[in-house]
C-alpha cells in the first residue's frame, strides 16, 4: 500500500511537471543522488509540518529538520512522516540509504537506518530555499539515494603537524553535511599513535579531546576510528599483544568504537606477515569480538601498495586474516590514481575487497605546494569493487576540503563523479563569499611540482595553449594580442584575488592556513602583469622603457624569493611556491627572454646570448627532475632521501653566474659503497681539474679554498663500477661582497647580477675598439650618474650626466676618447647590471 502511494506521489509529480532527470545542472545537493524526479515548481507550505511515523527518530535528524522546516506549534499540519524501508534491493538496505518524497500533501521520508534519516534531513536542507517574505520553499521532488561505498571519509594520516582539536570538529561537521561518515585518526606525528608513546595511554587533556570528537563524530553520523601505529618497535611477545588490548581498551571507555592497526612505513621485525597476522586475528578474537558495540577491525599493511607487492606478504594476509578485517590499499604507487583494475588486483590478493586509503591531497612529501586542485584519476567503473575509501589530507585541514568535497561527490555516486564540477561546486560550498577568487587561487595551486613519488596533477590547464602561443610569438619579436589579453586579465585577477579572499570570507582558519601561498599568489599576479609590460615595451622597440619594467619585474620576482626563504621554513622542502608549475616558469621565461633582448645587439642575436644563471647538470637520470635549491648567494640540490645509483663516469654538479666567486662548497653524500668518486672544477664547464684537499673517504666535507676561477663544481664516479649514495647536500656559496670586476660585468651577461658604485669610486671602459657602448644601470629615481670620456692626451670631457637606468652611447658621442669613466654623483650608490660594448 505505501509503495503505492509513494509511486502515486512520483506520478503526480510527473503529470504536473515532467521529469528532470540526470540532468547537468547542479541540483544543489551534494553528494549527487542516485535517483531525482525533480519540479521546477516550487511550494511554499502553507502549515508546519508535524512528525509522523517511526518512535524516536533519530535526534540529530530532528533537530535539523526542525532547523530546516516550519514546524506546526498546534492546530492544522503537514504530515513530515518517517518510515522504515521495505526496498528489498542491496542498495536499499545499505547504512545511509533514503528516499525523500516532498509533494504538496506532506513529505515523506524511507529510512534504513538513523543515518537515513540524517542524509535526508541533509538533503532537505540543501533543497530548501526562503522566499522574498522569509519563509521555506520546497521543491516537488522524490528522491531514492544510498551509497556506492560503505565507509566514506578520511584518514588523518600523514607526517607533519597534527591537525588542531578545532580543525578535527570542524572537519566533523563537513563530513556530516556531505554525507561522509568516516574519520581515521592516525597522524604519524602523535607520539600516543605511534612510536615512542603508542603503549601508554593518553594524557588527560588529549583524551578530553578523543572523547569529544568520538562524540562529535556521533551527533554527525561519523564513524571516528582510532588507529595504532605499533611496527616500529613492536615485540612479538604476550606482553605487546597486552599492551595493544590495554590502549585499545582505555580507547574504548574514552567511546571509541572503531580501530585500525598501521604497518606502515616500517621495515625489519615489525613487518612479518605472519606476526602481523596472528596479532590481528588476535585483537579481532580478544576484543572486537568480546564487544558487541565495535566496528570490524582495519589493518594497513607494509606493502600497501602495487610497486611495493613483490614477495608474497598480501597472499599470505589474505589467507590468514579473518575475512572481518578490512585491509587498506594506496594503489598502484604509494601516490597513484585509483583504477578499477588495480582494486581487483589486490583484491584477489587479499581475498577481500580492498579498504582504500588515497593518497590525495596529502601534501607531507611537497611541505612547499598547496594541492587545491581536483580530486581526479578515480575511476567511475570502480563501485562495487571496495570496502571503503578514505583520503589522506593535507595538514591544512580547512584547505583539505576542497578535494574532500570531491571524495565525498565521488564515494557516494561515483559512476557519475565528475572531478571538474565537483572541484567548482567545492569552491563554492567552501568559500559563497567569494567563489571566483577562491576559484583562481585554486586553480593555480594544484601540482606538487616534481617529487619523489612522481605524483603530478594539472595546473593552469586552461593556460598553457595561449601560453605557447604568445611565447613563440614574442620570441620572434610579436605581441600576439590575444593570448596577451587572456594573461593580462588573469593576473590582474590573481593580483586581485587575494584582497577579495581576505576580505570576504568569514573563515579566519582557511585564511591562517593558506596565508603564505596567498601573500605569495598576490606577488605571483603582479609579477605576470609587469613581466607583460616589459614584453610590450620591447615589443614597441623602447629598450629604455623595457629595462625599467626589466627592473620592475624583477623586483617583484625577488619579493617571491624572499617570501620563499622567510615562510614555512619548517617544512620539507621550505618555502612556498605557487602557480610552479605552467605560470610561474612562463613569467621566468618571458623574463629570461626580455634580458637576452636587452643583451642582444647588432652583431648578437638574443638566441646567442647565453645568459649565467645558478644551475644544476647531471647526466644521472633519478636527479635530473630533482629541483635546484638557490638563495642569493648559494646554489645547490634539494636533498633526496632515496639511495642514488652512479654508474661510471656519470657525475653531479653545480654551476653559479660568471660574476660570482665561490667562496666554500660543501657536500653530505652519504654511503657510498665504493671508493672512486672525485670532487673536479672548472673554469668554463668544459675543462675540469681536481679540487685539491677534498675528503673523498668522508660522507661530509665543506672546502673554503676554492679557485677564484671556479664556476662550476661536479663530483663525479671515477671508477668503473656504479656507486650508490645519498644526495642530502651539494651546494657552492658565492662570496657576498666581490670586488669590481670590469671585465667581467662585461662578460657575465647577467642582468641580476650587479656591482655597487659607491660614491667617488670609477669604473673604466675601453671604448676606442667599439662603436657603442650601452649601460644598464639600476639605483633609486635620485640616483644620477656621470661618464666622462678620456683622451690619451689626458683631454676629459663630460659624455652624459642624468638619471640611472638604460643608457646607449653611440660613437659620434665618445669618438674622440680612448675610454670612458663611469661615476656616480651624490651619495646613494647605484648598480651596474651590465656594461655592453659592440
Ligand atoms: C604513509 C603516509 C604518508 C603518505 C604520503 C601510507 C600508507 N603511509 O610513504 O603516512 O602521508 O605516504 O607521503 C606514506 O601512505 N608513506
Amino acid at each position: 500500500m505505501k509503495t503505492q502511494k509513494y509511486l502515486l506521489a512520483i506520478l503526480l509529480l510527473l503529470s504536473v511537471c515532467g521529469p528532470a532527470r540526470g540532468q547537468q545542472l547542479s541540483l544543489g545537493i551534494f553528494p549527487e543522488p542516485q535517483e531525482v524526479i525533480i519540479s521546477s515548481r516550487t511550494y511554499t507550505p502553507p502549515y508546519g509540518y508535524a512528525l509522523r511515523g517511526i518512535d524516536h527518530p533519530d535526534a540529530d535528524a530532528v533537530r535539523l529538520l526542525e532547523e530546516t522546516l516550519p514546524f506546526a506549534k498546534s492546530g492544522k499540519s503537514l504530515p513530515l512522516e518517517i518510515k522504515r524501508l521495505k526496498d528489498k534491493a542491496p542498495e536499499m538496505r545499505r547504512s545511509g540509504a533514503y528516499t525523500l518524497t516532498i509533494t504538496q500533501k506532506g513529505i515523506t521520508i524511507g529510512i534504513v537506518d538513523d543515518n537515513s534519516l540524517f542524509y535526508a534531513a541533509q538533503t532537505l536542507k540543501q533543497l530548501t530555499n526562503r522566499d522574498a517574505a522569509g519563509k521555506q520553499v520546497l521543491p516537488l521532488c522524490a528522491i531514492k539515494d544510498y551509497p556506492d561505498v560503505l565507509f566514506r571519509g578520511t584518514v588523518e594520516g600523514f607526517y607533519g603537524q597534527p591537525w588542531s582539536h578545532a580543525d578535527r570538529i570542524e572537519q566533523i561537521r563537513f563530513y556530516g553535511r556531505i554525507k561522509l561518515n568516516t574519520y581515521i585518526y592516525g597522524p604519524k606525528d602523535d607520539p600516543y599513535h605511534s612510536s615512542p608513546n603508542w603503549r601508554e595511554p593518553y594524557p588527560a587533556e588529549e583524551a578530553g579531546h578523543i572523547r569529544e570528537l568520538v562524540r562529535e563524530a556521533a551527533r554527525n553520523k561519523v564513524n571516528f576510528v582510532w588507529a595504532i601505529h605499533p611496527g616500529l618497535d613492536i615485540q612479538w611477545n604476550r606482553t605487546d599483544s597486552a599492551n595493544i588490548l590495554a590502549k585499545f581498551e582505555k580507547m574504548y571507555d574514552l567511546g571509541v568504537r572503531a580501530f585500525a592497526v598501521f604497518f606502515d612505513d616500517i621495515s625489519g621485525e615489525g613487518a612479518r606477515p605472519e606476526k602481523q597476522a596472528g596479532l590481528l586475528n588476535y585483537i579481532h578474537e580478544k576484543f572486537i569480538r568480546e564487544k558487541d558495540d565495535v566496528q570490524p577491525l582495519i589493518m594497513c599493511p607494509t606493502e600497501y601498495n602495487r610497486s611495493w607487492a613483490k614477495s608474497d606478504y598480501l597472499d599470505l594476509l589474505g589467507t590468514r586474516l579473518d575475512p572481518a578485517i578490512q585491509v587498506m590499499w594506496t594503489g598502484d604507487r604509494v601516490v597513484a590514481d585509483i583504477t578499477k583494475e588495480g582494486v581487483e588486483w589486490v583484491n584477489r590478493r587479499i581475498r577481500r575487497p580492498a579498504y582504500i586509503w588515497w593518497n590525495f591531497p596529502v601534501s607531507d612529501y611537497c611541505q612547499d605546494h598547496l594541492l587545491m586542485g581536483p580530486a581526479y584519476g578515480l575511476d567511475t567503473r570502480a563501485a562495487g569493487t571496495m570496502a571503503g575509501f578514505v583520503s589522506n589530507p593535507m595538514e591544512y585541514a580547512e584547505a583539505s576540503k576542497v578535494a574532500l568535497f570531491g571524495v565525498g561527490m565521488y564515494t557516494w555516486n561515483i559512476e557519475r563523479y565528475d572531478p571538474a564540477r565537483a572541484w567548482k561546486e567545492a569552491c563554492d560550498f567552501i568559500m559563497p563569499e567569494a567563489p571566483m577568487a577562491f576559484r583562481v587561487f585554486c586553480e593555480h595551486n594544484s601540482d606538487p611540482g616534481p617529487n619523489g613519488h612522481q605524483y603530478r596533477r594539472e595546473e593552469s590547464a586552461n593556460y598553457v595553449a595561449p601560453i605557447r602561443t604568445f611565447l613563440a610569438g614574442y620570441k620572434k619579436n610579436r605581441f600576439p594580442e590575444q593570448s596577451a589579453n587572456l594573461l593580462g586579465t588573469l593576473f590582474a585577477q590573481i593580483t586581485a584575488s587575494p584582497g577579495m579572499i581576505y576580505g570576504q570570507s568569514p573563515n579566519k582558519r582557511l585564511i591562517e592556513q593558506i596565508n603564505p601561498w596567498l601573500i605569495q599568489f598576490e606577488l605571483l599576479g603582479k609579477a605576470g602583469t609587469s613581466a607583460l609590460h616589459m614584453a610590450h615595451a620591447w615589443y614597441e622597440k623602447d629598450r629604455a622603457y623595457t629595462w625599467q619594467r626589466y627592473l620592475e619585474t624583477s623586483a617583484l620576482l625577488d619579493s617571491m624569493k624572499l617570501i620563499n626563504r622567510a615562510l614555512n621554513q619548517r617544512a620539507q622542502p621550505k618555502g612556498v611556491k605557487v602557480g610552479s608549475s605552467v605560470l610561474h616558469p612562463f613569467i621566468m621565461d618571458l623574463y629570461r627572454q626580455t634580458s637576452r633582448n636587452l643583451l642582444s645587439t647588432d652583431g648578437i642575436a638574443p638566441d646567442e646570448v647565453k645568459i649565467s644563471i645558478p644551475s644544476l647538470f647531471t647526466n644521472i637520470d633519478q636527479l635530473r627532475s630533482q629541483p635546484c635549491a638557490e638563495g642569493d648567494h648559494t646554489v645547490g640540490y634539494v636533498p633526496l632521501f632515496e639511495v642514488v645509483k652512479v654508474e661510471p663516469d656519470h657525475y653531479l654538479g653545480i654551476g653559479w653566474e660568471i660574476q660570482k666567486e665561490a667562496e666554500s662548497f660543501c657536500f653530505n653524500l652519504p654511503k657510498s659503497n665504493r671508493p672512486g668518486r672525485v670532487f673536479e672544477w672548472s673554469a668554463d664547464g668544459k675543462s675540469w681539474r681536481p679540487i685539491p684537499h677534498v675528503s673523498t673517504e668522508n660522507a661530509k666535507d665543506t672546502i673554503r679554498s676554492i679557485d677564484p676561477k671556479a664556476r662550476y663544481i661536479r663530483m663525479r664516479n671515477d671508477s668503473d663500477q656504479p656507486m650508490e649514495l645519498y644526495v642530502l647536500g651539494f651546494e657552492a656559496t658565492t662570496k657576498q661582497d666581490p670586488r669590481i670586476h670590469e671585465e667581467l660585468m662585461m662578460y657575465d651577461m647577467n642582468l641580476d647580477t650587479y656591482k655597487h658604485l659607491s660614491p667617488g669610486e670609477t669604473v673604466h671602459v675601453k671604448c676606442d675598439d667599439v662603436s657603442t657602448v650601452s649601460f644598464f644601470l639600476s639605483g633609486s629615481n635620485e640616483n644620477l650618474v656621470s661618464i666622462t670620456g678620456l683622451a690619451q692626451d689626458g683631454e676629459k670631457n663630460i659624455v652624459y650626466q642624468g638619471n640611472v637606468g638604460y643608457i646607449l652611447l653611440t660613437k659620434t658621442m665618445f669618438e674622440d676618447f680612448s675610454s670612458l669613466e663611469l661615476t656616480t654623483i651624490g651619495k646613494a650608490p647605484i648598480h651596474i647590471h651590465q656594461i655592453v660594448r659592440e
